[in-house]
């Protein structure tokens, strides 16, 4: 039987409250605006082509040394969903340009995602055994190489980013700037130890949204983002790209944290229930399931609304946010 969701104090559901009220203006479910759009071929195919490029951008298995190597490897390679880096190809596609020049950059972000479970499954953080339906880094390779290995994931997401063309209106210091203010102290590592801080303790919902953002929505923005940059978006393009980012990472957390609570480790391929037994404030705690489901697709609806310069061009990006709002996984 599944564990009931923890109570709350009412100076936290006070500002869950606000939170619900903050977001929650009901604008219309998105919907696909194209009937003949195939999202599953279009995850297939670009999940492959970013899983053919990750292959040929990592060291292989044999280099030397090759411990590390297959630790990296191992994590990269077990399974993921591959969310972040699809997105920053469908953004490239998005502002009219073809997928190669974004390959680089949609296979930086994949190594930072890795890196950042690696570690966050390490016993001095959340403590997992498992990740991705397998067994977690440090499980099979020990603590040191685990924690080496995702050391050399997010700097390999370096090199691998440096190895993108440059565009007229974006610079390889632009790229750089954008992977590391994304994955630095500000945003992702900053949601890491607000989380980690914020175990056990009672958080407002401002602080729980502080947390979403930077631990979650700030790779995401920065995928798409990249996405755009590759086909020398325009400014504007580039705005609507990272507005839409912020609001579907926002709503992935929220799924994520809806997950944990309804479904098994075995659907979710790691453990569910973690966030109940590290006593950490989600959405479904605070404001219950069904106005977590409605906080979701409203922030969903709002990413939808970014793309309104976009004119009917980011299809697959509009598919994608929808798949991830009804996600089961
Ligand atoms: C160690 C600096 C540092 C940060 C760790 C990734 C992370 C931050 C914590 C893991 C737990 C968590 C809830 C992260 C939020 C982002 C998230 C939901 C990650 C899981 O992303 P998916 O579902 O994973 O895309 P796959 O395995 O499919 O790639």
């Amino acid at each position: 039987m599944r564990k009931p969701l923890p109570t709350i104090g009412p100076s936290l559901a006070a500002s869950a409250e606000f939170l619900y009220n903050a977001v929650m203006p009901v604008q219309r479910a998105p919907r696909l605006s194209s009937g003949s759009f195939d999202l599953n071929r279009y995850l297939d195919a670009r999940t492959a082509a970013v899983n053919g490029a990750l292959d040929r951008f990592l060291p292989k298995a044999t280099t030397k040394p090759a411990t590390i190597h297959q630790a990296m490897r191992y994590s990269l390679f077990a399974g993921g969903k591959r969310l972040r880096p699809v997105l920053c190809l469908a953004a490239a596609e998005a502002c009219g340009g073809a997928i190669e020049p974004a390959l680089p950059l949609a296979c930086a972000v994949e190594c930072i995602h890795t890196y950042s479970l690696i570690h966050d499954d390490l016993p001095a953080m959340d403590d997992d055994d498992y990740r991705r339906g397998k067994l977690t880094n440090h499980k099979v390779f020990g603590e040191g190489i685990a924690v080496l290995a995702g050391d050399g994931l997010l700097t390999q997401a370096f090199e691998v980013a440096a190895q993108c063309l440059g565009w007229p209106r974006y610079s390889h210091r632009d790229v750089v700037r954008e992977l590391a203010e994304a994955a630095g102290s500000l945003q992702l590592i900053a949601g890491q130890v607000a989380d980690l801080e914020g175990e056990g303790r009672k958080i407002s919902a401002a602080q729980l949204r502080y947390i979403h953002e930077r631990k979650t929505s700030a790779l995401l923005r920065c995928s798409v983002r990249l996405g755009g940059m590759s086909a020398d978006c325009t400014a504007a393009q580039l705005e609507a790209l990272g507005d839409f980012g912020y609001h579907v990472g926002l709503a992935f957390q929220i799924i994520d944290d809806i997950l944990d609570v309804t479904r098994t480790s075995e659907q979710l391929g790691k453990t569910a229930g973690k966030d109940i037994a590290a006593q950490k404030a989600t959405y479904p705690s605070i404001v219950g399931l069904e106005k977590s489901r409605k906080i979701a697709a409203e922030l969903t609806a709002r990413a939808f609304a970014a793309l309104k310069p976009f004119r009917g061009q980011a299809i697959a990006l509009e598919a994608l946010a929808e798949y991830l709002l009804k996600r089961d996984r």
